[in-house]
């Protein structure tokens, strides 16, 4: 599909069709079912020889107008919309996999993600293989000829890893053909960078987070070719999971679409600021952020990303003093969730994270005094000072 206008017009104008109504706002088509001029026409809907909608489970114009702007934010050809992004995520790969097939996963994921793909998923009789996808030397030894998934997120949540798309894309393109690679472009957004375009075969999100940005709505999407998006509406969505997006929903999505790009820029510069200042705090023992030097993925996100996102991760000395400063936060919200207005901050170990062992904790790359913090829009210098004043109260 072609991207006519920069990102920034995208936002508020998506393919810049106009609703017949005139209405400048896309209307809410809130119903569950479409009326059909006559049986056949029914027939014909049903069995794909006309197009028009049927039923809100397999398509609602509302929804539609959010897709085809998501599909065009993220370079794909289409987009489905889901209600959660566990629904947009559980939907692709169920539509994809089947009992004897094998999965590619890196072992930083959202706790969830990781629940799916290495207990749910092996009840099916899928097997996943779990390894740092930035270890050129596991990734290849883990990578077999049949393997159908590699799955990973573009920031890794919550470490903040950065995974080279383009070269774990062309290897596992290589060495598996018909191989299909997923990224979770949650945290990212397609403003930092569009991973079809590096080589990825489908990008799913929770739309939960920055793309919807208000804190008011769960849902999700999965953005691929046409013929993959349709497998994933016509069974992992129509038949599996069930998990549509309501019209309501859809709506408020693209109202927080049309600020994506002015929030993400001042979400971005905030972060810089925050970051500027949690390295020079003596109570902070390491900081999470694919923008510092020192983060072990730092080329590959300066290649990748053009911004370094809204996202930090920081340990303070002790698990006792990152609870302290959980609990004395004023300003900033405790609360999980992230992309939002507000700055939200939590704990991932015994919260996202929390099904997890202790083991695959380690493996991810953090410990139980990781603070993950999801910089917001308030003035940069109010995050500071209240983190400032939670840093002081954890050391009393
Ligand atoms: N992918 C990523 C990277 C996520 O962070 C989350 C949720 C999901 C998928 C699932 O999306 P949902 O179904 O919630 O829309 N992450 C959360 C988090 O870090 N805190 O609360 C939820």
């Amino acid at each position: 599909m072609a991207h006519c206008y920069k990102e920034a017009t995208t936002v508020v104008h998506g393919n810049h069709e106009k609703n017949p109504s005139g209405a400048l706002a896309t209307p809410i088509f809130q119903t569950s079912t479409f009326v059909f001029d006559s049986a056949e026409q029914g027939g014909r809907r049903f069995a794909g020889q006309e197009g028009g909608y049927i039923y809100s489970r397999l398509g609602n114009p509302t929804t539609s107008v959010l897709e085809k702007k998501i599909a065009l934010l993220e370079g794909g050809e289409d987009c489905v919309a889901f209600s959660s992004g566990m629904g947009a995520i559980s939907a692709t790969l169920l539509s994809i996999l089947s009992c004897g097939d094998h999965i590619v996963a890196d072992n930083t994921l959202y706790g969830c993600t990781f629940s799916l793909i290495t207990e749910t998923m092996p009840r099916f009789g899928i097997e996943s293989t779990v390894i740092d996808l930035t270890d050129e030397a596991a990734f290849k030894g883990a990578m077999r000829p049949d393997t159908k998934v590699v799955y990973f997120e573009t920031i890794a949540n919550p470490s903040m890893k950065v995974i080279d798309i383009e070269a774990v894309a062309a290897y596992a393109h290589k060495v598996a053909p018909g191989c299909l690679v997923i990224v979770d472009n949650t945290f990212a957004t397609p403003l930092l960078v569009q991973p079809l375009s590096l080589g990825a075969d489908v990008v799913v999100h929770s739309a939960t987070k920055y793309l919807n940005g208000h804190g008011d709505v769960i849902a999700g999407f999965s953005v691929s070719s046409q013929e993959i998006a349709g497998k994933v509406r016509m069974v992992g969505l129509k038949d599996i999971t069930g998990a549509v997006l309501g019209p309501q929903e859809a709506y408020l999505i693209l109202r927080g679409l049309k600020t994506l790009k002015v929030r993400m820029d001042t979400i971005c510069a905030n972060t810089l600021k925050v970051v500027e200042f949690l390295k020079q705090a003596p109570q902070v023992d390491k900081v999470f952020f694919p923008g510092l030097p020192e983060h072990p993925n730092y080329e590959t996100a300066k290649k990748e990303l053009k911004q370094f996102g809204g996202m930090i991760g920081f340990e303070m000395r002790s698990f006792e003093e990152s609870k302290k400063v959980l609990n004395n936060v004023k300003l900033c919200v405790l609360a999980v969730s992230l992309g939002d207005c507000e700055t939200l901050i939590q704990h991932p170990a015994s919260m996202t994270h929390s099904m997890c062992t202790k083991e695959e904790i380690e493996a991810a790359g953090f410990s139980d005094r990781l603070i993950r913090f999801s910089v917001g829009l308030e003035d940069a210098d109010d995050i500071i000072a209240d983190l400032k004043q939670a840093f002081e109260a954890a050391e009393a």
